[in-house]
């Protein structure tokens, strides 16, 4: 493939940081008469070692070189052996078939970034040029929304239900772009496909493997990248899950947003994104004078974290989570069930934390949520926040089932059941 087609007029011209500090000489710093960095010396900083307690009881030690690795600057990508641990994970989980391919033509790699948000931050900003069109589903994660915004890209809505994009209104979609212009990636052609295939966000809509393939296809035909944001893959509830856009990805034209914050710690802030190494080497050049790398001290923690437990240990942990937000997920089906039956309509999501609902009889949910929720003490989110056109009225809320207790879930949905009475009324 082509990569440089895709990449934005910023992205292109970006340079590497004759400053930066490369995984390799990360690896070899204590072994080097290092006169060039100006990195600070760690013996000066001020805390030395420390001892982490796992909920199980058992702890994690950072001795005092582990914590002068873990207080110091590191490499943009991230530290080198939890980059080398998350391609192994990638490779059972995915086994992308870009694992083997040479560098130029698309190779699997991956960069930790601050978060998910952070990789999809750079995505865009590497890809899209104003007045570009690019393809999602609607309703979508409303910082993607009020990310791209500033960018000026031309957002062309692609039809969805529960098992998110509609393949068949995906290919009308495309028919507008006759064959001969498919790969003039002159700013018209859709350049990439954003979707949250897993528990979509507020959607809670995850995509069947036939409608992946489906679309794939079509990405194929088109021309367009696809960018997995994936958050919620290890949230997911059903026994089949559906291999991921990158398991699929033949050509090398995936971007997967992967991201800890659900399962490990969203304050550690780290996320990774798979690609192929043309465009992950773009997202790196992007970090050195941005972010200049994810935070070394919570890599350190997360990668003894995961050596520790190995891949094994990682997958019974997800396991364990899931199956606690799965519960969470069923105690707010039962909670809506009792007091939003005649009220609403929903369906239920697979994956993910959240249940979108559809409020009967009211054309726009916003008032009722951010002013009259706000005051019977019940926070739940308004649906315009996640539509393209924030300013079209939604009857849809958001409720998330990651937080609250049982009787919260009651309450709080027997006060939207009482709001929405006396609106319709
Ligand atoms: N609400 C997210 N979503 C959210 C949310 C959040 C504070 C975060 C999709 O932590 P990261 O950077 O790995 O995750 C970012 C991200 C990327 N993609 C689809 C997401 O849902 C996180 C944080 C307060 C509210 C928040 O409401 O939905």
């Amino acid at each position: 493939m082509d990569y440089s087609h895709f990449l934005s007029k910023r992205s292109a011209a970006r340079q590497t940081n004759p400053l930066r500090l490369t995984k390799e000489l990360a690896k070899m710093m204590s072994s080097l008469i290092m006169l060039a960095g100006g990195m600070p010396n760690a013996d000066y900083f001020p805390i030395k070692t420390a001892s982490i307690t796992l909920i199980d009881g058992t702890t994690i030690e950072i001795g005092e070189e582990l914590m002068k690795i873990a207080l110091q600057y590191n490499a943009a990508e991230g530290i080198q052996e939890l980059v080398s641990w998350l391609e192994d994970l990638q490779m059972k989980i995915h086994d992308p078939p870009t694992a083997k391919y040479t560098p130029e033509n698309g190779q699997m790699k991956i960069s930790i970034t601050s978060g998910s948000q952070d990789g999809l931050n750079k995505i865009f900003d590497m890809l899209i040029n104003p007045g570009d069109n690019i393809l999602m589903d609607e309703p979508n994660y409303s910082a993607t929304l009020t990310g791209l915004r500033p960018l000026d890209c031309n957002i062309i809505v692609v039809p969805s239900d529960e098992h998110g994009i509609i393949p068949k209104a995906l290919k009308d979609i495309l028919s507008r772009w006759r064959p001969e212009n498919i790969h003039k990636l002159n700013g018209k052609t859709p350049k990439l496909l954003y979707t949250v295939p897993n528990g979509g966000n507020p959607s809670g809509s995850s995509l069947t493997a036939e409608r992946k393939k489906k679309i794939y296809q079509l990405a194929k035909e088109y021309n367009f990248l696809i960018v997995e944001d994936d958050p919620y893959y290890f949230l997911q509830y059903e026994k089949t899950i559906a291999p991921s856009f990158l398991s699929l990805d033949t050509d090398g034209r995936v971007i997967r947003c992967d991201s800890f914050s659900k399962t490990i710690s969203s304050g550690f802030r780290i996320g990774f994104v798979t690609g192929p190494a043309p465009l992950i080497d773009k997202i790196i050049l992007h970090t050195q004078v941005s972010t200049m790398q994810p935070s070394t001290f919570t890599q350190v923690i997360l990668l003894q974290l995961l050596k520790k437990w190995g891949q094994k240990g990682f997958l019974d942990h997800i396991d364990r989570v899931a199956t606690s937000y799965r519960k969470q997920r069923d105690l707010m089906l039962a909670a809506a069930d009792k007091w939003l039956k005649d009220l609403a309509e929903w369906y239920t999501p697979e994956a993910g934390l959240f249940l979108w609902i559809k409020i009967k009889g009211i054309s726009d949910t916003h008032e009722m949520i951010t002013k009259k929720a706000m005051e019977k003490g019940v926070v739940l989110l308004p649906g315009r926040g996640f539509m393209t056109d924030s300013s079209k009225p939604s009857p849809y809320i958001r409720a998330s089932f990651s937080f609250a207790s049982p009787d919260q879930m009651d309450q709080g949905f027997q006060k939207l059941a009482e709001l929405i009475r006396e609106e319709i009324e």
